[in-house]
C-alpha cells in the first residue's frame, strides 16, 4: 500500500475522518492527536497525519514536512499534558517485528512515570 489522501479501510483514517469516536487531544492542518485505547503510561497519546502513510519511513520519503509537524504537535502536547519538563517518550514502531499493528504512521507519545530503558 503506498500513501493517498485517506484510505477507506483504514482504522486511523477513520479517526481522522471523525467516523470511530476517539478522545482527541489537539488538532492541526495536518495531524490528529488522540489518547491510546490501550495507554502504557500517564500520558500515552498517537498523533497521526491526517494522509494514510503506512509507516514513519514512507511518511518520511513522502511528506517529510507534515513528519516535523508530528514532533512539533507532540511537543506542545506533552507542554499541555504538563510532562515536557519531566521528559517523555517519542517512538514509532514499524512494521510487524517492532509490533506496529495499525498501518497508518502514528507517533507515540508516552510520559507522566519514569520509562526506563528501552526492553525487546
Ligand atoms: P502500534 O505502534 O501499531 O502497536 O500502536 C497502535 C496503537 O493503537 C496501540 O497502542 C493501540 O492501543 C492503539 N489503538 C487505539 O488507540 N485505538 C484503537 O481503536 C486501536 C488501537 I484498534
Amino acid at each position: 500500500m503506498t500513501s493517498s489522501d485517506t484510505q477507506p479501510d483504514c482504522l486511523f483514517c477513520r479517526i481522522v475522518a471523525g467516523e470511530i469516536p476517539a478522545t482527541v487531544v489537539a488538532e492541526t492542518d495536518t495531524t490528529v492527536a488522540f489518547r491510546d485505547i490501550n495507554p502504557h503510561a500517564p500520558t500515552h497519546v498517537l498523533v497521526v497525519p491526517r494522509e494514510h502513510h503506512q509507516d514513519a519511513v514512507e511518511l518520511a520519503e513522502q511528506s517529510p514536512g507534515v513528519l516535523a509537524d508530528l514532533f512539533t504537535a507532540a511537543g506542545r502536547i506533552a507542554a499541555a499534558e504538563g510532562i515536557a519538563a519531566d521528559g517523555y517518550r517519542l517512538l514509532f514502531n514499524t512494521g510487524a517485528d517492532a509490533g506496529q499493528t495499525v498501518p497508518h504512521a502514528h507517533l507515540h507519545l508516552l510520559g507522566g512515570r519514569p520509562l526506563g530503558g528501552l526492553v525487546g
